[in-house]
Parts: C-alpha cells; sequence; structure tokens
C-alpha cells in the first residue's frame, strides 16, 4: 500500500458546501469496487496506479449524473451552443479540480485516509493531459472552467494527440526533451465514442457536375481519407450541475487493412496505410508563436475542424434544424487562426454537401464564427504556401479564391484606386512565394474579432489589421484574458484561500470581485501576520520541491522572484539573468555590499529547435552554477531553473511567489497570463507596460506594482529612427561588466564561444531592446529591494494585489465573450 505522507494542508476547508448524494460510507463502497471490478485486484495486491485509477473512477461516478444530463441539453433545439475550437487544451491534472468542484474534496479525503491512501500520494499519481504548449492552450482550459461555471452549455473540440508537449530534463544545463507519454497507464477521465466517427478526406481534385435541378456543383474527388474518433471528457463547473463536454479527435485508418494489398500478400503495406492515418494526431507540435510551417500541422488543424463541423451540423440535423438557421444553435469561437480554415469547410459542408446556394451559406457562416487573435508577432501570423494548401485541400483553396474574389469587390468598392490597399487585405499573398493568410479568412469569415488585453486590441487595429478595422469598425472588439480561481487559487493556494475565507467567506471563488472586502484589513496586523505566515509556508514547499527536483537548497525567507513561462527572447529571460549578474558583480567589487537575499527561480520549455532559447537555458544554468557556490556571495543569492514547468508544478510556483518577473518588449506579448496567477496569489509585479500588465496595475494602483521600461510607442518610434544597442551599452559602465562577464568565459569554463551567438545578438541586433531597458530594469529591481526590505509595506502591497484582482478572473473574461459575441445564455442543469 501507499506509504503515508505527512498530512499537507488542503483546498477542502475552504469549500464546504455542496455536498453531493454520495455518503462516506457510499464512496469507500465504490472506491473498492472500482479495485476489484475495473482494476482487477484485491486491495493489497493494487499498485499506486490501480488505486489512483479506482479514485479517479468513484470520482468520475459522481461526475456522470450531471455531465448526462448537460449532454442532454446540448440537443435541445432552443438553446444556443458555445463551440470552442482549439488546437490545445493545456487542462492540467483531474482529480483535484473535480473534487473542488464538486464540493466533495474533504469527504475524498476522509475516505482515502480510511482506507491508509494519503491523497496526495494518489495525486501525484495522474499524468496531466499536456495538450498544450503554453498561454493559449491554458486559456482554452480556463475558458471551459468558466463556461461551465457560469452554467453555459458549450463544448470544447480539440485534438487528442498521443504525445503532448514534451517533458523537459535539465542535463548538464541543457535541457533534453523526452516524449511525453501521459497515455501510458490509461486516462481515467475519457470516455471514448467509436460510434461516433467522421471520415476527413485529403489531397485529389474536384470536378464540375450538374445536380437534378440543373445546378451548376462542385465535388471533391479525395486522394486519401482519415477516420476520426470521438473521445468525450467532462468538465464539471464550479459548484453547478453544469457539466460540459470537451470532444477530442484521434485519428485513425478508414479500414485498418487495406483488403487488396493484403490479399496480393502486400500485408505491411496495408499496416502501412494504418500508421500513416494515425500519424496526424500523435504528437502536439511543440513551438508557439511562430508555429512550423510543416505539412503535418495543417494535416492537423483541418482534420480536427471537419470532425467537429461535421459534428455540429449532424447534431443540428438531429434536431430537425434548417441549415440557414445554424448560427442561431451554434456560436463557434476559433482559438487564433489554427482553426480558421474552419471557414472554408462550413461553406464547403453548406454548400458542396447540404446544396445551399453560396450567398446565404455565407451569411451563416459569417454568424457563425468568431476569431481570437493572441499575437501581434508578425513571423507568428500563420500563413501556408499555396501548393501546400492546393495539394491538401484543392475545394478549399477553390473556396477561399471565392470569397476573395468576392470580398476584394468589396474592398475595391469601399476604396477604388487603392490596389496597394487591395494586395495588402487579399487572403493570398502575392509579394512572393503565394501564401495562404490565415488571419484575414479569420477575420473576413467571422462577426467578430477581438484581442485579448486593451493594448493589445488596440494595436492589432492600428497595425496588424489595421486595414481591416478600417473596413469593418464594427468587427473589433477586446476581451481582456482571464484565469480560473479554482485551480489558481483554491487548488493551489489553500492556506490563502483558508486565511481569505476566514475573513470575507467563501462566495468570492465564484465572485472575486468581493476580494475587495479583504482592503479593510490591510491595516489589520495580525492579519499581515497570517499572511506572511501563509506565504512562508508556500515558499517552504516549493523550497522542497526544489531540493527534490536540482538538489539545490534555497531559503524560504529570502525574496522569491520568479519567472515561469515558455522561453522566448521577446518574453527577455536573458534580462532577467542580466540583473542577476549586475549584483554578482556588485557582491564580487565589494563582498560586504548589502544585497537583499534573493532566489531568482526560472522555468519554462524551449522549441526543440529554438536555438536561441535553448542556449538561454544554457546561460541561466551557468550563472546558477557559478552564483551558488561561490563563497563570497555566501548563499544570498540563489539561482535555480526549475525543470519541467507545467500545470502541474505551477500550482507549488505561483502560491510562493514574492516578486513575478512579466518583463517583455512592450507591445510583444498579447496579454500574459501568468502575470494574473502571479498577482492573485499575492506576489508583487515587475514588469512593463505590456499586455494585461497595463490593465493589472490600472487595478492594483500604480503603487502596488514595479513599473519601468520603453513604452510599446517608443519601441515603434526607437526602431524608425535606428535602434542602435551599443550606443546604451557605450553609456552604461555596469552593463559592459555584465556583457564581459559573459563574453570572457567566466559562466562557461573559460568558453568564450558558448554564450557569443548571444552576447552578438545582443550587442549588434537586441531586437527586443534589452539594452535600452537594462538601465530602467536595474532600477526599479532597486525600489522592488527597498519595499521588501520594509516587510510591512510589502505585505500591505500584497494583500492589496489580491484583493483588486477580481477583474481577471475567467468568468469575468467569458461573461464579455457571451455577452457581446456569442449571445448566450446559462441554462441551469437540473437532476430531478
Ligand atoms: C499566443 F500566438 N500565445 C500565440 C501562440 O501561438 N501561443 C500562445 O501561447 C499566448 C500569448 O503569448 C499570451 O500573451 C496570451 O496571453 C495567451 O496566448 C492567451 O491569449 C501569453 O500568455
Amino acid at each position: 500500500m501507499v506509504k503515508r505522507f505527512e498530512a499537507r494542508q488542503s483546498a477542502a476547508d475552504v469549500c464546504v458546501g455542496g455536498r453531493s448524494d454520495m455518503s462516506l460510507e457510499g464512496l469507500r463502497r465504490t472506491f473498492r469496487e472500482h479495485v476489484f471490478y475495473t482494476q482487477g485486484r484485491f486491495p493489497m495486491g493494487a499498485s499506486r496506479n490501480d488505486l489512483y485509477m479506482a479514485l479517479a473512477y468513484t470520482v468520475r461516478d459522481q461526475l456522470l449524473h450531471r455531465w448526462i444530463r448537460t449532454v442532454e441539453q446540448l440537443g435541445r433545439e432552443d438553446i444556443k451552443i458555445v463551440s470552442y475550437l482549439s488546437a490545445e487544451f493545456l487542462l492540467g491534472p483531474h482529480l483535484e479540480n473535480n473534487l473542488i468542484n464538486l464540493g466533495l474534496y474533504e469527504d475524498v479525503r476522509r475516505t482515502a485516509e480510511e482506507e491508509g491512501l494519503d491523497i496526495q500520494v494518489l495525486f501525484d499519481q495522474e499524468e496531466e493531459p499536456g495538450l498544450g504548449n503554453g498561454g493559449l492552450g491554458r486559456l482554452a482550459a480556463c475558458y471551459l472552467d468558466s463556461l461551465a461555471t457560469l452554467e453555459i452549455p458549450a463544448m470544447g473540440y480539440g485534438i487528442r494527440y498521443e504525445f503532448g508537449i514534451f517533458d523537459q530534463e535539465i542535463r548538464d544545463g541543457w535541457q533534453v526533451e523526452h516524449t511525453d507519454q501521459w497515455l501510458r497507464l490509461g486516462n481515467p477521465w475519457e470516455i471514448a465514442r467509436p460510434e461516433i466517427t467522421y471520415h476527413v478526406n485529403f489531397g485529389g481534385r474536384t470536378e464540375p457536375y450538374e445536380d437534378e435541378q440543373g445546378r451548376y456543383r462542385v465535388r471533391w474527388i479525395p486522394y486519401r481519407t482519415v477516420k476520426g474518433v470521438a473521445y468525450d471528457t467532462p468538465i464539471l463547473g464550479y459548484r453547478v450541475n453544469t457539466c460540459n463536454l470537451l470532444r477530442l479527435w484521434k485519428a485513425e485508418a478508414v479500414e485498418s487493412f487495406e483488403f487488396e494489398a493484403f490479399n496480393v500478400g502486400d500485408y505491411y503495406g496495408a499496416v502501412d496505410q494504418k500508421i500513416y492515418s494515425e500519424n496526424i494526431t500523435k504528437v502536439l507540435y511543440p513551438n508557439d508563436e511562430p508555429i512550423q510551417g510543416k505539412q503535418l500541422r495543417l494535416e492537423q488543424q483541418y482534420f480536427f475542424v471537419s470532425c467537429s463541423l461535421q459534428d455540429m451540423v449532424r447534431i443540428y440535423k438531429l434536431l430537425g434544424g434548417d441549415l440557414s438557421r445554424f448560427s442561431s444553435h451554434f456560436a463557434i469561437q476559433l482559438n487564433d487562426t489554427h482553426p480558421a480554415i474552419g471557414v472554408a469547410e462550413l461553406m464547403r459542408l453548406l454548400v458542396d454537401e447540404n446544396g445551399m446556394d453560396w450567398e446565404p451559406a455565407w451569411e451563416v457562416t459569417c454568424n457563425t464564427f468568431g476569431y481570437t487573435n493572441h499575437t501581434l508577432l508578425p513571423e507568428a501570423l500563420e500563413k501556408w504556401p499555396v501548393d501546400l494548401f492546393a495539394g491538401l485541400f484543392p475545394r478549399h483553396m477553390e473556396i477561399i479564391y471565392e470569397i476573395n474574389r468576392r470580398f476584394l469587390d468589396e474592398v475595391r468598392n469601399r476604396f477604388p484606386g487603392d490596389e496597394d490597399r487591395v494586395a495588402r487585405m487579399s487572403l493570398i499573398d502575392e509579394s512572393g512565394e503565394r501564401y495562404v493568410r490565415m488571419a484575414h479568412l479569420a477575420c473576413v469569415g467571422s462577426h467578430a474579432v477581438n484581442g485579448v488585453a486593451e493594448l493589445h486590441t488596440r494595436l492589432l487595429k492600428e497595425e496588424v489589421l489595421r486595414d481591416f478595422y478600417e473596413m469593418m469598425p464594427e468587427k473589433f472588439n477586446n476581451k481582456t484574458n482571464g484565469v480560473t480561481p479554482r485551480r489558481f487559487v483554491v487548488l493551489s493556494n489553500p492556506g490563502l484561500s483558508r486565511l481569505i475565507t476566514g475573513k470575507i467567506g467563501e462566495t468570492w471563488v465564484s465572485r472575486p470581485e468581493e476580494l475587495r472586502r479583504l482592503e479593510k484589513f490591510v491595516d489589520d496586523p495580525a492579519f499581515r501576520e497570517e499572511w506572511r505566515r501563509v506565504k512562508l509556508e508556500n515558499k517552504k514547499n516549493l523550497a522542497r520541491l526544489i531540493r527534490e527536483r536540482t538538489g539545490i537548497e534555497v531559503d524560504p525567507s529570502s525574496m522569491f522572484d520568479i519567472q515561469v513561462k515558455r522561453l522566448h527572447e521577446y518574453k527577455r529571460q536573458h534580462l532577467n539573468v542580466l540583473h542577476i549578474i549586475a549584483l554578482y558583480n556588485r557582491i564580487k567589487q565589494d563582498p560586504a555590499y548589502d544585497v537583499c537575499p534573493r532566489t531568482f527561480i526560472f522555468g519554462g520549455k524551449a522549441a526543440p529547435g529554438y536555438f536561441m532559447a535553448k542556449r538561454i537555458i544554457k546561460l541561466i544554468n551557468s550563472v546558477a552554477d557559478v552564483v551558488n557556490h561561490d563563497s563570497d556571495v555566501n548563499g544570498r543569492l540563489k539561482v535555480v531553473f526549475f525543470p519541467d514547468f507545467n500545470v502541474k508544478n505551477a500550482k507549488f510556483i505561483y502560491p510562493a511567489a514574492d516578486l513575478s518577473e512579466q518583463i517583455s518588449t512592450a507591445g510583444k506579448e498579447a496579454s500574459g497570463t501568468g502575470n494574473m496567477k502571479f498577482s492573485m496569489n499575492g506576489a508583487l509585479t515587475i514588469g512593463t507596460l505590456d499586455g494585461a500588465n497595463v490593465e493589472i496595475r490600472e487595478e492594483v494602483g500604480a503603487e502596488n506594482f514595479f513599473l519601468f521600461g520603453l513604452t510599446a510607442e517608443d519601441v515603434t518610434s526607437l526602431q524608425k529612427n535606428g535602434y542602435q544597442p551599443m550606443e546604451y551599452y557605450r553609456s552604461n559602465p555596469e552593463l559592459q561588466a555584465v556583457i564581459e562577464r559573459i563574453s570572457s568565459g567566466y559562466f562557461s569554463n573559460g568558453d568564450q564561444e558558448l554564450f557569443s551567438p548571444l552576447v552578438d545578438s545582443l550587442l549588434f541586433h537586441d531586437t527586443f531592446m534589452l539594452l535600452a531597458d537594462f538601465g530602467a530594469y536595474m532600477d526599479a529591481q532597486r525600489q522592488v529591494e527597498e519595499a521588501y526590505r520594509d516587510q510591512e509595506r510589502w505585505t500591505r502591497m500584497s494583500i492589496l494585489n489580491v484583493a483588486r484582482m477580481g477583474k481577471f478572473s475567467s468568468d469575468r473574461a467569458i461573461r464579455e465573450y457571451c455577452k457581446d459575441i456569442w449571445k448566450v445564455e446559462p441554462v441551469p442543469v437540473t437532476l430531478e
């Protein structure tokens, strides 16, 4: 049996109420039955995984009634369903989250305990479904949580990757990738639906014909066909009966044996076909911003979009619906351009497969889709070579040409004689090799286009999608991102949750505006004391984990200064490193230098092919090796690279932060969502005026936020006037010394080559303007230090951050989407 660990704090006590129908005795019986009947073990012979599986099934049983009732609702013709299309859903572990949302945490913990099990150990056993890269995929998961919590009928549609985002190991300071085998031990949270399948076609050619009414029609004669099979996962809301559906598609061969090949004895050839088909959903592409232009990636996108749209059309027809009113039953949101081919696919389904005329089909399509843009980086705007696209999707290519022909006619009508504008707005980039511009397709085919923070939406209107904004301003709107307080506060930070609930009751979990009521306690010394005690406890937990995972000892009373997020030059993890080296240099200059003790913690994955990002990881680890062992430093500074940052590990990281690093070059980070998770857990932010930082600062108050650096406007004008990083270098001796430390080989055993690509890129290009921001960043860090030395002041700021973060709940974001874009209302689910 599983060894019992010391009892840790649990989210339990925050979450009283909402008890389910099951008695403790009933839970225990169900659990034992699953050990025996589902896992096929006697209790004594059960492995840790058997016990986890049995517990997961016990909890899943509790969801099923709600789930079935909710899905029945989705089949009512008088309601409108949100359909969230996303190539990524970064869900994180289910078990603990479901317990919290069910209100069963304490009962189940006790049941486990009475069986001699530590529930934390069973939580640890769960493999997280890492079906996403970072912010974009995690946002989709937060939105599913909020949709269910707000009792909105909704479905998520995506891809069931057999291998999600790779596991990261740090070996000799370098990132090493391992395949993520999340399905290896089984997945108790999904139900396979082998009866829900669709055929998806690729390649071939098109052919005109006349239908019975003598109308001109086109049919697609594909080269190959793949089958999509549905796998459903329940998504339960917080303390409600709504339990929505996440439907993920797995690719299979249409026939597992190609009988002809089989008959002529080509057994391997026949099996080849099967392997080829299943390739489509094998693995998540591990690069975000920009995605890689690989054929298989495009196939993935079309595969899941086609299955999902066919599914919606089938559901709608089952209701006896008239397809001309499809948009009154489904509101489809495109999570970035990854599913944008859906615009052409819905047209194909309506026109080719269901005999609709072009104009009404186009009206349905535009009324159905909404498009969310997530990036301003020009290189991240998705585009596909026309040859590749037309080869895979000959019919969609024709449809896109037709959409484009009609659209450009409108452009010419509105802006006569402006052929430059026509070329800029075309769905096809013809400036060199020809490309399909997916963002343009998404804009034209949607009735609503939104950015993910105020600043980002403004820049979309002014720059990236300016022509579209000028032509159709009514489509554009902002929806500032949010994150779910259930996973990121209640589940991750039970200590803080308990403290808050003790003061203001527990309603803040679904109405975080109520956190404002904490403000009246900021000057209460006992409350502040408690606040610090909770933070210290969280830091001790993280310190333990850091020791376990890296062997590094860190001091929980030092300032925990944390930057966790994907590695990207625009996110500027290396600016953070420059600051660390500057502090190190001051100590080397004068070992008596009075530095504020700090633990710098980094975490995040680099795209496996992103050379610079991987060098930055190596640099962090190399600096860590030197700083952590230097006797002049004497433990006052510690640097840690926490390996394999994911949703599961995030739970221990956000609650332990004192300082949150949000230091992207202004105008580059669309929103950020980690910034919100930190601040909700009482960390203070050091950040630029970028993405949602701007709004966070507005909410928490400028005096409770450490601002520095260029504005987005400064960045643009510097670029225009010919930015010279060397000028900043020459005029700042401290910066010179920092760069010199790196290039001298001090952190690389004398090897001057190792980091020269990084150094050269900073000195001669510095696309993300680290050198321009270095001075301001150092000043802001000095202010951080000063504030931290005054613990009473710091605590006050920390409390005010939490109290004022209500706006950044994903519930608020989803309410806005429902009202402004989807036009949907809550439909409470009854269990009878
Ligand atoms: C944006 F374009 N984001 C992309 C992408 O391909 N992947 C991705 O994760 C992120 C943005 O970088 C973001 O600023 C944003 O908040 C998030 O999408 C959700 O909108 C990082 O948090």
